[in-house]
């Protein structure tokens, strides 16, 4: 029996916000300059680097398969800990610096969302504080109210795409899987939020948009707005030209 929608369970990074090459990337680099390391991402190191997800994951694998010489005085845990410390400040300071605006559409389907009674919650792998933040400095501090769930960082076990995170979220939700639809960007988001059994709609950016969203309801490249379409990668969309409730609803419901 179908069950009617009843939240939309948000990935953070790539889909509120276009934020990794010029928000994440960023300020580990800022954190490495300020620990004295010559490590640099660039752009192209980074997208490898996006396979890992989390931050101080990344970091790990970075040690390991680029500079597996490299001594921590106090190991290597403590080390990326500390580290990663640094990079959430500096991450906080470009959010607050107004560097990262979200998504177009974004705004306008929380809003909707709220105001339909469809619940709103964050499934995502980054710091729970980045996410508060990018909210309160993008739309407003009450925005965080408006999410009945943040499931974020380290609360899942294991990241993305394992399913954890989504798991989780459903379970603070006191909601089933067939309940609720998810918004994500990348491959391993996908597989994640298919795993945990959720419909799931894709938004690409520029460094996901080759991935292969095979099994998503839609791929589309951006939200959209009545005056900015949005581009159909895969999927229909049934004449629809940006995501509404009314197409959530529709694409929640197709089999
Ligand atoms: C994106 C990530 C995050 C960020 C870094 O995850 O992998 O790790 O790149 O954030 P999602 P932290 O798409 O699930 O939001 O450094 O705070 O981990």
């Amino acid at each position: 029996m179908e069950k009617g929608l009843k939240a939309l369970i948000f990935d953070v990074d790539g889909t509120l916000a276009d934020n990794e090459m010029d928000g994440h990337r960023v300020a580990f680099n800022l954190a490495f300059r300020a620990a004295g390391l010559n490590w640099h991402w660039d752009e192209p190191t980074y997208h490898r680097l996006l396979e890992v997800f989390g931050g101080k994951e990344r970091i790990r694998y970075f040690v390991e398969a680029y500079d597996p010489r490299f001594k921590a005085p106090d190991g290597l845990d403590a080390f990326i800990l500390d580290l990663h410390k640094e990079k959430t400040r500096q991450y906080m300071g470009l959010l607050k610096a107004g560097a990262l605006p979200l998504r177009p559409g974004v705004e306008r389907l929380l809003r909707e969302a709220r105001s339909a009674g469809v619940r709103l919650a964050v499934a995502s792998t980054t710091t729970f504080e980045n996410v508060t933040l990018l909210l309160s400095e993008t739309v407003g501090e009450h925005a965080v109210g408006w999410f009945d769930v943040i499931a974020a960082g380290d609360v899942a076990k294991n990241k993305k795409p394992a399913p954890d995170i989504f798991l989780h979220a459903l379970e603070r939700l006191e909601l089933d899987a067939a309940e609720c639809l998810a918004i994500e960007d990348t491959e391993a988001g996908l597989a994640s939020a298919r795993a945990a059994g959720l419909k799931t709609l894709i938004t690409v950016n520029p460094t996901t948009r080759h991935e292969d969203f095979t099994g998503a309801v839609l791929v589309v490249d951006q939200l959209g707005e009545p005056d900015r379409p949005f581009e159909v990668l895969a999927g229909d969309a049934g004449g629809a030209t940006y995501a509404d409730l009314a197409l959530l609803r529709r694409l929640h419901s197709a089999e």
